[in-house]
């Protein structure tokens, strides 16, 4: 803890002291519980700064691992053979995009998008912050410009693309990357029309700020959704930390429009839609790393690898479980990936102890044999739902499910069936490795 943490705690206990004789009602005997109960909480949680004293809330976070496709919830593909995962130390894994030769316009690049916004609590979806990372190749062919990932709601088929958006179909916030490597708003709103630009999208450069080519940088959008009907909305941009644009009195919404915010639409593309945006070269690239969403101003968003602690490993497995004999239960949390559990017919049920005390969970990772598409589903040791599988059709190196965060000591898996080709006949469940993983917020 340090001094002015220690400073303010005891200054807090003293005035709880000072108010507690005087507890007449219950509204301040709660009271006084509650500054109790955060007093006690606050070596743990607060942070102090200069700037932005409010604690972030990180709703959620994902890198590009093995899975990421089911725990990103992405649909709406476009350019799957335009990407490749690489591995940072400090980032994790990330995704890089390249770009054809000669290519503008939704044909070249990489898209998709993500409803991980859905998962978040409704209160949250109409004020919400993106982060990300992103780096450019060293020597980037810039061109006209080009787009970058954002937050927006498709209703419709969504304002993209020169769509004209009218305060009841939603909104698009992408970045665009501009022709000296400046970053530029790519809005989507109803009244874009009355800003200084009104051809496809709000292009405006951002103030002081630029892309070099080789360096990662941070980028976060705030987008706070307007009352319908008032123009109190807000969009702002940081670019490494620094804040450079801040858009008030904005309207998303039109007196009609009840849309909050609804996905990440990730879209990278040169372009524009003529040679003139297209690279001259191949071999353009971009990488996006770290993306999280958060419901206040995210000051401390470098993460780190907080998910690489699997909190299944070598854990004890409780309850009356079917085995093969050579192939017992306790393969799947042995770490190893040449060993499995096998066992006959469905369903099938394990309960893994994660702890003796409760751990916050928020990713389950299933490592079948032969890549087969098991339906699951995932409950706590006292029976609440975790994460609903049951119709599951994506098999592959890993089934990778992602949740809210929920705390639990033990997780109970239900393997109920298996989809597709590469299933057994007889109805072998034969899993390799079975992986829970912590949401602790490390964040620093
Ligand atoms: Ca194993």
């Amino acid at each position: 803890m340090n001094n002015n943490l220690r400073r303010f705690k005891s200054v807090l206990i003293s005035q709880i002291a000072f108010l507690a004789p005087e507890t007449s009602n219950k509204f301040n005997q709660r009271l006084v519980k509650i500054a109790a109960e955060i007093a006690l909480l606050l070596p743990l949680t607060m942070t102090f700064s200069h700037s932005q004293p409010a604690q972030a809330k990180l709703l959620w976070q994902d890198d590009f691992s093995p899975g990421w496709q089911q725990r990103w919830q992405a649909k709406n593909y476009r350019g799957k053979d335009n990407f490749q995962i690489r591995s940072d130390k400090q980032l994790g894994d990330y995704v890089r995009v390249t770009f054809d030769k000669e290519v503008a316009g939704t044909s070249g690049g990489f898209g998709f998008d993500s409803d991980v916004v859905k998962r978040l609590v409704d209160g949250s979806r109409e004020n919400l912050y993106l982060s990300y990372y992103v780096r450019f190749k060293p020597s980037f062919e810039w061109r006209l410009g080009g787009k970058l990932p954002g937050l927006m709601t498709r209703l419709y088929g969504g304002v993209t693309g020169c769509a004209d958006p009218n305060g009841k179909n939603g909104f698009s916030s992408r970045y665009m990357w501009s022709m000296r490597g400046e970053l530029q708003t790519y809005l989507y709103l109803p009244n874009q029309k009355n800003y200084p630009k009104p051809d496809c999208g709000y292009r405006k450069k951002v103030d002081g700020f630029k892309f070099t080519p080789g360096k990662w940088h941070h980028v976060i959008q705030q987008v706070k959704l307007n009352t319908p009907g008032k123009a109190n909305g807000r969009y702002r941009i940081w670019a490494d930390g620094k804040l450079v644009t801040d858009y008030q009195k904005v309207t998303y919404r039109s007196q009609e429009g009840k849309f909050k915010i609804d996905l990440i639409n990730f879209a990278t593309y040169f372009g524009g839609r003529n040679k003139k945006w297209a690279p001259t070269k191949a071999g353009n690239y971009v990488d996006f790393a770290a993306f999280s969403i958060h419901d206040t101003f995210p000051e401390r968003s470098l993460p780190s690898a907080r998910q690489s602690r699997n909190l299944a490993l070598n854990q004890p497995i409780t309850g009356s479980v079917q085995s093969q004999k050579d192939h017992p239960v306790s393969n799947v949390v042995d770490g190893k990936s040449d060993t499995r559990w096998s066992a006959q017919s469905y369903p099938q049920k394990l309960e893994i102890k994660l702890g003796e005390s409760s751990q916050e969970i928020d990713r389950l990772d299933i490592v079948p044999l032969k890549g087969r598409a098991y339906q699951f589903k995932a409950v706590t040791g006292d029976g609440r739902l975790i994460v609903d599988r049951t119709n599951n059709t994506e098999g592959g190196e890993v089934i990778s499910a992602s949740f809210k965060p929920i705390k639990t000591k033990n997780i109970k898996l239900i393997i109920t069936g298996c989809y597709g080709n590469s299933c057994s006949e007889k109805d072998w469940v034969s899993i390799q490795e079975i992986k829970v993983f912590g949401a602790k917020l490390n964040y620093d």
